[in-house]
């Protein structure tokens, strides 16, 4: 397993991956995704710390993405730095963006390689959210990036719209995820469906250490993630497990404390360290929520499943939800397997 071959700290995230390769020489592809997703997470890292410096706040005047929401400035340039360092991996042939209209098929915009080469072996979608609580970004709270990378399916070697289509899989589909945190550390903390391992930016060398080697979540935690500006719009189940943890009166019988950051990748990650529940349900004015099912909520719930955590709707595992369009949403409920499955026993009780 992944842990056999790197059972020590101090590895880095390139050795770590050739590692991996070397005993598992399927994964080559794999391997050479992740040097350009790790070249981007530096780039990324960089460019958060340094945004107020070069001026790089505030948001683009007239912008919006496709979901209505204004684009900051770093929403658009961590976008093209990630575009970009996925293109050249050149085994994608789609790429599916937060911060673009519709999912795109990888190019090689400077017409450095021969186009037999960038089409040759491109077998896999890259799914993510750039800049993830970019909202947050010029206060200097932390922020993040989240991936996920699936495979295509044959049929799309013939047909462009299949291959844009191929994009709509199910979170179980995933080959790989992952986030990379942007705060006081920078942490990449990903899987390949062999656990979940955490690697933190060593500036000094530029390298990702191997620093968390298979994560385990907490059976159970004592803090709950919610935004609770939106509790009485809220489903009723989700109004009755936060007032009875609020009060002593869940399993546990201990008051929760409340923790809630804003942005999805702090507050996951805080979830997967410390144990507790995150959320973003569903309420009455937002059906299914407000994080997007294919590069926020199904990348999480892969990371958290592996990490012996449960990443649920209220009602199912968010890694089953087939997504209906590339942006669809739905609703996040996902932390330490007994918190979660506590907090679905509310919804089964109405059901
Ligand atoms: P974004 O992708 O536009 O940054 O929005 C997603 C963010 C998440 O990071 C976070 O969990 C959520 O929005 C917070 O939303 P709210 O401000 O409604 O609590
Ligand atoms: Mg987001």
């Amino acid at each position: 397993t992944i842990t056999d071959i790197c059972p020590q700290t101090g590895v880095t995230l390139s050795r770590y991956m050739m590692e991996l390769e070397r005993w598992n020489p399927e994964l080559s592809e794999v391997e050479s995704i992740f040097t350009s997703i790790q070249v981007a997470a530096k780039a990324i890292s960089n460019l958060v710390r340094k945004s107020t410096l070069q001026a790089n706040t505030g948001y683009y005047k007239g912008s919006m993405n496709i979901q209505g929401e204004e684009q900051s400035k770093m929403d658009v340039i961590a976008n093209d730095v990630l575009k970009n360092a996925l293109n050249w991996a050149g085994h994608f042939k789609t790429i599916a963006s937060e911060e673009e209209d519709e999912p795109i098929s990888s190019s090689d915009p400077q017409g450095i390689f021969p186009e037999a080469i960038i089409d040759s072996g491109k077998s896999y979608i890259a799914v993510f959210d750039p800049l993830d609580g970019s909202a947050n970004l010029d206060s200097g709270i932390p922020v993040g990036t989240i991936f996920g990378i699936f495979r295509h399916g044959t049929e799309c070697q013939l047909d462009r719209q299949l291959c844009l289509e191929d994009v709509l899989q199910p979170g179980r589909n995933l080959v790989a995820a992952g986030y990379c945190l942007y705060s006081s550390a920078t942490t990449l903390v990903m899987t390949l469906g062999d656990g979940t391992h955490g690697f933190t930016l060593d500036e000094t060398i530029g390298e990702f250490v191997l620093t968390h080697p298979s994560i385990q979540i907490p059976q159970q935690g004592s803090i709950y993630s919610f935004n609770e500006g939106n509790r009485w719009e809220w489903d009723q189940p989700i109004q009755d497990y936060i007032m009875d943890i609020q009060t002593g009166m869940g399993k546990q019988q201990n008051k929760y404390k409340a923790r809630y950051v804003g942005s999805m990748v702090a507050d996951v990650h805080r979830t997967l360290m410390y144990g507790g529940i995150f959320g973003y349900p569903a309420d009455r004015t937002s059906l299914n929520g407000k994080l997007r099912l294919l590069y926020e909520a199904a990348p999480m719930a892969f990371l958290l499943e592996q990490a012996g955590g449960r990443a649920s709707t209220g009602t199912r595992p968010i890694m089953d939800v087939l997504p209906t369009d590339v942006h669809a949403r739905v609703p996040v409920i996902l932390g330490s397997p007994d918190d979660v499955k506590e907090l679905e026993s509310y919804y089964e009780a109405v059901i």
